[in-house]
């Protein structure tokens, strides 16, 4: 589930105030399940969280709440306007009118207000119908940026709101859900969104105690067992093995054994973490190793050198935990070659399992941010990596529109927007699928099943007549 719209649902509900939550991801014809609760309800202020590729979806709904209910006021708050707000604010100091700028003003004529940032303090204002159209919370100057001190008081995210157990979600064949127990990632990876955003960027931490509050609140009312951590990086905070010897503690306390999930930065680990947090129920984790080329992990910026990620491998599979290797093709610079490598490295180093993606270039990221007008082709950007002048070239794409294609290869199939000097994004398209196929069949992994969307049913607005909590958790149960 969305936890960064129900932590702001949270604090709404902690002022009285009465909110609904919709999880249309998933559905096929959201826009429709859309207008007939907007039909069948009173509400008059809509607020919608989107991720760059969810941002056709995002214009869809907006235009299908417009259609029942012209006079409603729709906030957009969540990745896509905090990464497209940060690139914007780059571009003004800079005196530039470029992308991001022409994105923002396209985000400003699609929503009455736009929420970049933290939205627990910026809500409030966003509601007001006075509210400024955009509201900055991705600054750390202002009060709407929140602190430590702010994340450790603040409810947890309203769980309640959604019907929790139509999200299907295990860890090893235990029931589990996901928590988020630290932000912002401070490392600068070319195509990582945020690494302008304050918010995306700066480490804000919760204490340990109430991280643990969070796990057990979610145990003792949900029943849950297996803990998906979406933090960017759990070893990131200095503080990680203390959290972990605290879950450790809670479980015997508890006399309970959960199972952990989470993602963790190669060159930082070590075997102390290791230990700590196959101790407190990891079984797995998930690496964002990328490259198996030297060269591309330089372009990448990425920090790790091939050995410190083998080495990683190394403690991982010491203290008996699986890996998933989060890898990407389409850097700057990319070859055959270093595809080679990638595919090489992944045969040598055996994880238990991994995905390739091609890389996206999402406003926010410095892909996107440093890219200038390819001066020979028109409606193309390229990036060059200083260090090694190598370049990557990207498609213009209007994000409002396109839906720029990231995991899986369903009906579609996979689609590129980036190409290098060598291979164009055919190649790359080709060389993804190929790696995938032949390093699955190499190792045995098989390949992952995704769920199919759901259709919603027209015959759901008869619940119109009945109390909205009731219409909601009927839609959940259905679609789920
Ligand atoms: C967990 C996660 C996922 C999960 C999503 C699970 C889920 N349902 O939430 C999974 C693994 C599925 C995933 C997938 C992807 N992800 Co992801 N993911 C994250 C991660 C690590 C944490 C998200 C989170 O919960 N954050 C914590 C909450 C508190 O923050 P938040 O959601 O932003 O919400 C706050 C504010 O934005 C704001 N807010 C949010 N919504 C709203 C709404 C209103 C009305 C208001 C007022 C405010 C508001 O207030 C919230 C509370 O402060 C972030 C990085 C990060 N640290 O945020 C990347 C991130 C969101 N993901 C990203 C990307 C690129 C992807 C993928 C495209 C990757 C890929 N190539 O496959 C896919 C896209 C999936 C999709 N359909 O959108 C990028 C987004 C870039 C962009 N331009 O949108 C991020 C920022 C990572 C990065 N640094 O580049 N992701």
């Amino acid at each position: 589930m969305s936890l960064g719209i129900l932590k702001v649902a949270a604090v709404l509900e902690q002022t009285g105030v009465k909110v609904e939550m919709m999880d249309l991801s998933g559905i096929e014809n959201y826009a429709e399940a859309i207008k007939d609760y907007g039909k069948n309800s009173d509400t008059d202020i809509f607020g919608i969280t989107a991720t760059t590729p969810q941002m056709p979806a995002a214009k869809n709904i907006t235009d299908a709440i417009r259609s029942v209910k012209p006079d409603a006021k729709i906030i957009l708050g969540g990745p896509h306007i905090t990464l497209v707000n940060a690139a914007y604010k780059r571009e003004k100091l800079l005196g530039i009118d470029g992308r991001a700028t022409v994105a923002m003003k396209k985000l400003e004529n699609l929503f009455d207000t736009l929420v970049a940032g933290d939205g627990e303090e910026a809500i409030f204002l966003a509601c007001d119908s006075q509210s400024p159209k955009l509201i900055d919370a991705d600054d750390p100057k202002t009060p709407l940026f929140l602190t430590d001190k702010k994340l450790t008081e603040l409810p947890f995210p309203a769980r309640h709101l959604v019907d929790f157990n139509s999200y299907h979600y295990s860890l090893e064949g235990i029931r589990a859900t996901s928590i988020i127990a630290q932000l912002g990632c401070p490392f600068a990876c070319g195509f990582c969104g945020g690494r302008e955003s304050p918010m995306l960027r700066r480490i804000r931490m919760r204490t340990s105690e109430n991280i643990v509050e969070e796990l057990i609140h979610i145990y003792k009312n949900y029943g849950v067992r297996g803990f998906m951590f979406y933090d960017d990086e759990l070893n990131v905070n200095k503080q990680m093995i203390e959290l972990m010897n605290l879950i450790s503690d809670k479980q015997k306390e508890l006399n309970v054994e959960w199972r952990l999930r989470g993602f963790i930065k190669a060159q930082l680990f070590n075997d102390a973490q290791a230990e700590a947090i196959y101790r407190a129920g990891f079984r797995w984790i998930l690496v964002g190793f990328e490259s198996g080329a030297p060269k591309i992990l330089q372009n990448i910026n990425k920090q790790a050198t091939r050995e410190e990620n083998t080495r990683c491998m190394e403690i991982a599979k010491r203290h008996g935990l699986k890996v998933k290797a989060l890898m990407s093709i389409g850097h700057p610079g990319e070859t055959q070659e270093t595809i080679k490598d990638t595919f090489n490295w992944l045969l040598e180093v055996k994880p238990e399992d991994f995905d390739v993606t091609i890389i996206t270039c999402y406003p926010g990221s410095p892909y996107y941010d440093y890219a200038v007008p390819d001066a020979r082709k028109n409606g193309v950007w390229v990036y060059t990596y200083e260090k090694t002048g190598d370049k990557l070239y990207q498609l213009e794409v209007d994000y409002t529109e396109v839906a720029d294609y990231y995991k899986g290869d369903p009906d579609g199939g996979y689609k590129a927007y980036v190409y290098t000097n060598e291979l164009s994004a055919e190649n790359l398209i080709q060389a993804r699928d190929n790696m995938e196929r032949e390093v699955r069949r190499i190792l045995d992994i098989p390949f992952a099943s995704s769920a199919p969307a759901i259709r919603y049913e027209h015959s759901m607005g008869q619940f119109g007549k009945l109390p909205p909590y009731i219409f909601k958790s009927t839609i959940q149960n259905l679609f789920h």
